[in-house]
């Protein structure tokens, strides 16, 4: 990429391209990088640079992520509009032929064909891949003269391990003394147990399955949004809303949060006294390799109480978290929770079944039949 001038990245972290993302980080101090918080900002962002100089920008994503990107895509990049030229590196989670989690089923069998839609070409990688200089510099060649989009399609086992590097870390990160399954572990031991539990995508689905295994408790209260990052805090509003007598405790990540952040205003709007908003902010993207997120350079707390929230509070010690939970769980009006803490997961987490419609079942059950407060 860099040989064919490609200096300019940008995206959303994914975990196929995860050593990929590796090298962006510790090399090549003449390039310039920016992790975004969505993959259609990222498509925008790129093509300001591209306005300003003239030159090719790298947009990367996990082909769910095209779902975000499917607006600027059409509507601003596209040839029949401004013509941007851009180079679409995708992870391709369940692509035909794999085994993948269910909220990746979909988009895999359709990527080529909304790739086709969008009239991006895609040349497709693979770890057996043995000209992909060529390969590339190809499909570069092709998108300059066609001042358009061309994807560049990763399976799985695409890029190998960089060799001898270690990921920078964020240093602020060691000073936070609780790991984010310790803190869903204190936050589960203090519900009642009548409380719907909307979580995010990412580890936080498993480590919630995994505390609710260890606990022997029931699966049927929590909601897992496994796949449509960004958007759990819209879910639990939804609930909250129609539920007004139920608590309803939302469990949200720092890069899911800033993804679709303009929700906080809606939520903020509307302002439900049943909601109880907890980001578990670790600073990365954790669960698809560990990618800086901007959530230890926000203050999140402020921002919850600038959109509306009654009650914002942060954790960021170990020793505080039960007092803290216990004030968010008391507070009668909409509510946040920031709780800080480092990174990393568990080997062994295990992963909650693939029947996603037995899930949904028995949650809505409980919505149904659990006496409210
Ligand atoms: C639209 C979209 N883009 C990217 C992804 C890939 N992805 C899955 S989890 C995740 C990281 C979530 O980060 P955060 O919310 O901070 O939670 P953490 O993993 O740190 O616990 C990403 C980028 C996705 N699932 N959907």
């Amino acid at each position: 990429l860099t040989k064919n001038g490609i200096d300019f990245f940008a995206g959303v972290p994914d975990s196929l391209l995860k050593n990929f993302l590796a090298v962006l980080s510790f090399e090549n101090q003449s390039i310039k990088h920016h992790i975004c918080a969505n993959e259609g900002a990222a498509i925008a962002l790129a093509t300001g640079y591209h306005l300003a100089t003239g030159k090719t920008p790298l947009v990367y994503m996990q082909n769910s992520g095209l779902g975000n990107a499917v607006n600027p895509l059409f509507s601003l990049s596209h040839q029949a509009v401004y013509g941007i030229p851009l180079i679409l590196l995708i992870g391709w989670r369940g692509a035909p032929g794999t085994q993948d989690e269910p909220q990746h089923m979909a988009m895999g069998a359709k990527t080529l064909d909304i790739l086709a839609a969008l009239a991006i070409p895609a040349t497709v990688f693979d770890g057996t891949c043995q000209d992909s200089d060529l390969l590339v510099s190809r499909a570069i060649a092709s998108m300059r003269s066609s001042s358009s989009a061309v994807a560049l399609l990763c399976r799985e086992g695409t890029f190998a391990q960089p060799q001898n590097k270690k990921l920078p870390g964020n240093s602020t990160q060691l000073s936070y003394n609780l790991s984010r399954e310790e803190a869903i572990e204190a936050i589960l031991a203090q519900l009642s147990g009548e409380e719907a539990v909307i979580c995010t995508t990412g580890y936080t689905a498993r480590e919630i399955y995994g505390q609710r295994e260890n606990r022997k408790a029931t699966h049927a209260r929590d909601f897992l949004n496994a796949g449509a990052m960004g958007h759990v805090s819209q879910i639990a509003l939804g609930i909250a809303l129609a539920q007004p007598d139920r608590e309803v405790i939302c469990l949200d990540g720092d890069g899911s949060v800033i993804m679709h952040m303009g929700t906080l205003a809606t939520i903020g709007q509307a302002h439900p006294d049943n909601l109880k908003h907890i980001v578990l902010n670790n600073g990365v993207h954790d669960s698809v390799g560990g990618q800086l997120t901007a959530g230890f350079s926000i203050d999140m707390q402020q921002i919850a109480l600038a959109s509306g929230y009654r009650l914002s509070l942060k954790c960021e010690r170990k020793e505080e978290l039960s007092e803290a939970i216990q004030l968010l769980l008391q507070s009668k009006q909409l509510s946040f929770l920031e709780i800080r803490t480092h990174a990393g997961a568990r080997e062994n987490l295990p992963r909650p079944p693939k029947d996603f419609s037995t899930s949904k079942g028995q949650f809505m059950e409980f919505l149904k039949t659990s006496p409210l407060r």
